[in-house]
């Protein structure tokens, strides 16, 4: 991977440059769409990236921080993605990253995103994953100029519907937020919703229910379990600790997740949309499943409640809509949740074994 943005300073038209563009050529590098996406380093950016890479964009991931050692991943993973260095809390850093790559579509995924630390640092949530959206739009406002040309996907998500007023939930049900991600994400919702209404900007805001992989953090609940199951059926560990067994979640497979995200930026119009399974499973069944998975049957004696991980305010239910992505964007959930579950496990068996060979 190619990290030039360090190396050398921004100039007009970067594109041209031959030695920036991996195999492809000056001319076939002009021909090439572009996407910038914030996130590269996590779970839905890896997927994304690949995803367009495989539809021959030019791919540029934005990359903060010193020594970001997330980034020495993604230089393995995903060889193709051409880092540029900014931070969603830096106005300046994100509008000459946008000048530099020039990109056709911007993918907003970068975000605190675990809801647990929201509540431990809610100030610095509120910056990344609320006003880092502004931020973001500011700078194709100001880079994009008027027609703008740059399509914007900002990364909602169904934690917006916390404490839910109806159920399942769709792009009309109103929002009550339960933790500082939550209203963060809110504020970044609405303010993608307003700079389409104000300034014409063809920005898409989808509403994402849960979605996961083998790529998933190990703070989230699924990938905990699946890597705990794995180890403990290797007799690495013995129990894992975890909160609240009863939530329950519309889980699904991020790979199938980040075409939907593509989908909005192709379509006529911008819009909103939810993107879900309509399905729901409390974090129990998810459990359950993945011990047996791992052809383990007496579970509950491996599972610890601690209250440690329970939240001060908790989303009890969340179900999804997903009728207008598939009517509109010909979109639907390829996997199902039993096959999400094997296949985190599988994954999570593997690496363990690899551990110890
Ligand atoms: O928790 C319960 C926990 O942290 C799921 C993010 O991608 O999806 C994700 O947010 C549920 C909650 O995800 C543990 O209380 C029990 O009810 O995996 P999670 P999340 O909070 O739903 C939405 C759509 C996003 O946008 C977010 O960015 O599981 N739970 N025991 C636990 N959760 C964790 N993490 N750890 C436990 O030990």
């Amino acid at each position: 991977m190619k990290s030039l943005y360090w190396q050398t300073p921004p100039a007009p038209y970067w594109k041209l440059s031959k030695d920036r563009i991996g195999s492809a050529t000056a001319g076939e590098a002009r021909l090439m769409t572009t996407a910038f996406i914030t996130g590269i380093t996590g779970q839905d950016g890896q997927y994304l990236a690949e995803l367009l890479h495989g539809k021959g964009y030019r791919v540029f991931g934005l990359i903060s921080g010193q020594r970001n050692a997330r980034a020495e991943t993604v230089a393995s993973a995903l060889p193709f993605v051409e880092l540029v260095e900014g931070d969603l809390q830096d106005l300046a850093s994100l509008i000459a990253a946008l000048e530099y790559s020039q990109p056709d579509e911007v993918y907003n995924l970068g975000a605190i995103s675990f809801v647990a630390l929201s509540f431990k640092q809610p100030e610095l949530t509120a910056n990344i994953s609320g006003l880092g959206v502004l931020r973001l739009l500011e700078a194709i406002r100001l880079v994009g100029g008027s027609p703008n040309p740059i399509r914007f996907y900002q990364a909602s998500s169904s934690e917006m519907f916390g404490k839910v007023r109806e159920t399942p939930q769709s792009e009309l049900t109103p929002l009550h937020p339960r933790s500082p991600y939550g209203s963060a994400k809110v504020f970044g919702h609405h303010t993608t919703v307003n700079y389409r209404e104000s300034y014409g900007l063809f920005a898409c805001s989808g509403i994402l229910f849960n979605h996961e992989s083998p790529r998933r953090g190990q703070e989230f609940v699924t990938r905990k379990v699946t890597s705990a199951v794995a180890r403990i059926k290797l007799g690495l560990q013995d129990e894992v600790a975890l909160g609240n067994l009863d939530a329950k979640r519309d889980w699904g497979f991020a790979g199938d997740y980040v075409q939907a995200m593509h989908l909005m930026l192709q379509q006529p119009e911008p819009d909103d949309f939810v993107i879900a399974t309509g399905q729901t499973h409390a974090v129990r069944e998810f459990v359950e499943l993945a011990f047996a998975a791992a052809g383990i049957d007496d579970w509950e004696r491996h599972v610890r409640i601690d209250p440690r991980f329970f939240r001060p305010a908790e989303v009890d239910l969340l179900v999804g809509d997903a009728s207008k992505a598939r009517r509109v964007l010909g979109w639907a959930p390829q996997m199902s949740f039993d096959e999400l579950v094997a296949t985190m496990v599988a994954h999570d068996l593997e690496v363990e074994q690899r551990k110890l060979a």
